[in-house]
């Protein structure tokens, strides 16, 4: 089969809320598969579960991908999956940074996290009528630096960027194709059928998660476990403390037992 590509039309906007509620409204009026819009800063940058993402000001890339999919819907968990995959290839490219991934679909170099994704979506019988995808990278610190709860927790692409000396980061514009780029040959995969190759490539980006002892927070409480593995569809299969296997599909993963380190918390 002729691998399929998908043609990514960019909308730029200088201040929004929140791209991912502009996109939203935009999936709403039948924009098109592939649809991007990216803005330089958002008053009210979402994370998941009602959280915040600290991106009001021009200091990283903030943007979100309006996606129609034509696969099973059982695999939409894939499409955070994909887009973390994306970004942390794009990252050890352009910046030679060791990018990795915490289920979901957290991008951390050194334990920090430089890249968040929010992946929504509205799923019309047995199929995804459309997804929007938001990722949000921290490129430079931001002015006066990151907000106090925030320190320890966040880092930015130029204090792991290798090229052009300490302080640099790569161009927005740069790293914003490059992630389309990456995200495009995973979101052909898993149309081609290839969710496995997709899960294989997160997997190996979450090596130094999967197997370590975690603690999960989710609507059915906290769940002291250990990280098994990630499932073609996403979902993450851990073994709970009292020996039985359990399979989550939404929640929060710290990894190690209450006690917090860096890298270690909820972000
Ligand atoms: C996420 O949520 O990590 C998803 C973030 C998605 C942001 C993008 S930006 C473009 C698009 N438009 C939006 O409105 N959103 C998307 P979650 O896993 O819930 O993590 C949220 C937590 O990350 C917060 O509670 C903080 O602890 C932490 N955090 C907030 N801002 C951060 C930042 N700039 N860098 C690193 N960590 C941050």
């Amino acid at each position: 089969m002729a691998q399929m590509e998908t043609r990514f039309r960019v909308l730029r906007l200088d201040e929004v809320d929140s791209t991912n509620l502009y996109t939203r409204g935009l999936a709403e009026d039948g924009a098109p598969d592939g649809t991007v819009v990216v803005a330089r800063k958002q008053t009210s940058g979402k994370g998941r579960l009602g959280r915040q993402w600290h991106s009001s000001g021009d200091f990283g890339l903030w943007f979100s991908i309006l996606l129609r999919p034509v696969f099973d819907p059982k695999f939409a968990g894939m499409l955070g999956i994909g887009a973390g995959v994306a970004v942390a290839q794009a990252i050890r490219s352009l910046v030679g940074a060791e990018a990795v991934l915490k289920w979901p679909n957290d991008v951390l170099i050194d334990g920090r996290k430089v890249c968040g994704i929010l992946a929504e979506g509205r799923t019309v019988g047995r199929q995804l009528e459309w997804a929007v995808v938001g990722i949000g990278i921290n490129v430079t610190h931001p002015e006066g630096g990151f907000p106090p709860e925030l320190e320890g927790i966040a880092t930015a692409l130029s204090q792991h960027c290798a090229c052009d000396g300490e302080g640099s980061a790569p161009d927005k514009d740069v790293l914003l194709d490059s992630v389309l780029s990456e995200f495009g040959a995973r979101y052909a995969m898993l149309h081609e059928g290839g969710a496995r190759r997709v899960r294989d490539e997160a997997a190996g980006l979450m090596e130094s998660f999967l197997g370590r002892r975690v603690t999960i927070r989710g609507e059915f409480g906290v769940l002291e476990a250990r990280a098994l593995d990630l499932l073609e569809d996403g979902t993450l299969l851990v073994r709970l403390d009292g020996g039985e296997t359990m399979r989550i599909t939404a929640a929060d993963v710290s990894i190690g037992t209450c006690a917090r380190g860096p890298g270690e918390n909820n972000a």
